[in-house]
């Protein structure tokens, strides 16, 4: 497998910043990447595959939508014990799809992978007993996302398990703005300076658009979900499950 290499993309100076897009340059760094900037990201992967034990059935289909290196797409398939099941990892970017490839192939694993370069909006989902949206909802157009997670839940089959990890926003300015500073402290203290911290932030303006604790709660309602509850919160940082 490749080596990680550190994420360098905004230490010098940019005179323009352009939109963070997830390409090869992102694809070379992104391990190191995520894990020094998500909070909590390496317990939320190894709890995806804790649940994965608990709610994968025999004879279903698993989706990891957006899943980049695959990260949770290789914790399920090291913890899941039913028979007959297959993972489908999607993601839009052609340099993710090609890297995940590789990372796959590099584990061995009993339940077959197949990961595929498509838009998640434009994939059916279908006999599914655990869906992953980790950190992938905060990037789809605002106005697309309950379509989305209706057509989510239409394909999970009944006690079928939705993790939904996400950046939040706080309703109240006070508390957005405690969050804020907390997570900025946090990479900070991950080796970020001060300018990396500032122009990854205005890359990300106008593609990532993070929703309310409340808005995805009321959006599980809207879907159809019977269960929902937060299992992780640090800073402003979730991961919550949705059961139908
Ligand atoms: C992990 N889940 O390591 N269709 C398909 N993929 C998309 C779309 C779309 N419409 N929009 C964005 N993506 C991973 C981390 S990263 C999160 C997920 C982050 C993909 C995009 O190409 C990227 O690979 C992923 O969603 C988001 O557990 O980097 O903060």
């Amino acid at each position: 497998m490749t080596p990680t290499k550190a994420d360098l993309i905004y230490s010098s100076p940019q005179s323009t910043i352009k939109d963070f897009s997830f390409d090869a340059q992102v694809v070379e760094v992104f391990p190191d990447m995520i894990k020094r900037s998500v909070p909590g990201y390496s317990t939320i992967i190894e709890t995806i595959g804790r649940l994965s034990k608990n709610y994968v059935r025999n004879n279903t289909n698993i989706y990891d939508l957006g899943c980049s290196l695959g990260a949770a797409t290789l914790a399920m398939r090291q913890n899941i014990e039913a028979e007959n099941c297959q993972i489908i990892g999607i993601d839009n970017s052609s340099a993710m799809v090609e890297r995940c490839k590789m990372h796959i192939n590099a584990f061995k694993g009993t339940t077959p992978c197949t990961i595929i370069q498509n838009d998640i909006l434009a994939t059916t989902i279908e006999n599914a007993s655990m869906v992953v949206l980790n950190f992938t909802l905060q990037f789809i157009d605002k106005e697309k996302r309950q379509q989305l997670l209706n057509n989510i839940a239409t394909g999970l089959n009944k006690g079928g398990i939705l993790v939904l990890s996400e950046k939040i926003s706080h309703q109240d300015s006070q508390c957005h703005s405690l969050l804020t500073d907390l997570h900025h402290d946090f990479k900070r203290a991950n080796g970020y300076s001060d300018l990396e911290i500032a122009q990854k932030r205005s890359a990300l303006e106008q593609v990532m658009k993070p929703d309310s604790l409340e808005t995805h709660l009321n959006r599980f309602e809207q879907a159809g979900f019977s269960h929902a509850s937060t299992w992780f919160q640090c800073f402003n940082f979730v991961s919550l499950v949705a059961i139908k």
